[in-house]
């Protein structure tokens, strides 16, 4: 049984915004009710409670919070459980610049070759340029993590939270566009990779995530 908090997430496995989410809230050892989408039965209060309509959404009595970044910031905020945020200002902005660089220039050209998965309706072209962003920014990631243990320092921050699901694509659909070692030239992301699944939060997420994927690529 975890710590109690009366929250429920809006959720959905394969989503690496909610994986984020998750992660924060298993690290912490948190009861947070996670809904998962979609479900017809659910649709008409979400579209409600969430005008943008995007997964994750946190519902807290009368606080409803999107956005996985302020989510994360959110749990922090409340207090609940063990402390994902390093307390001195250096370490809290690396915290922060590893996030965005994850969700911002990571994230990004990845979104952008999930919608070419499926090499029978691929633009070669439009996947060539993807990946060579993709690379640039996860050069990025290389210079700026700590790791192998973790992000940075010696404990779990919001910066593992974002990053676990980020890598996790990453390793994962590399192979789909010809590359078997996606972390080929990127050794401190990859050892970090490894490492942080030593964390069972990490861990966790990374078997939901494999497991999301595998049932919608119907392996
Ligand atoms: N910036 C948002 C992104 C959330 C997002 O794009 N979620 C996807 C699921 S992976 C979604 O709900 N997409 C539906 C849509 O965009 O209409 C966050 O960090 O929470």
């Amino acid at each position: 049984m975890g710590i109690p908090t009366g929250m429920k997430m809006y959720d959905s496995q394969l989503s690496p915004f909610a994986a984020r989410c998750r992660l924060a809230i298993y690290a912490k050892d948190l009861e947070v009710e996670l809904l998962r989408m979609p479900d017809p039965a659910l649709e008409a209060e979400f579209n409600r409670l969430a005008p943008m309509r995007k997964i994750p959404v946190l519902v807290d009595g009368e606080t409803i919070v999107p956005e996985s970044a302020v989510i994360c910031e959110y749990l922090e905020d409340r207090g609940f459980g063990l402390s994902l945020r390093p307390t001195d200002p250096a370490h809290i902005a690396r915290m922060r610049v590893l996030s965005r660089i994850g969700d911002l220039y990571v994230m990004e050209p990845m979104g952008e070759l999930f919608g070419h998965i499926n090499p029978g309706c691929r633009d070669q072209q439009r996947v060539a340029l993807e990946l060579a962003e993709l690379a640039k920014a996860m050069g990025w990631l290389e210079q700026f993590i700590e790791g192998p243990e973790f992000a940075l320092g010696d404990s779990l921050t919001l910066a593992d939270c974002e990053l676990v699901p980020v890598l996790f694509f990453f390793d994962a659909i590399g192979p789909l566009f010809g590359e078997a070692q996606p972390f080929t030239g990127f050794p401190r992301c990859e050892a970090y990779y490894r490492t942080v699944q030593k964390q069972p939060a990490a861990a966790k997420v990374v078997a939901e995530l494999d497991e999301a994927l595998k049932r919608m690529m119907g392996s």
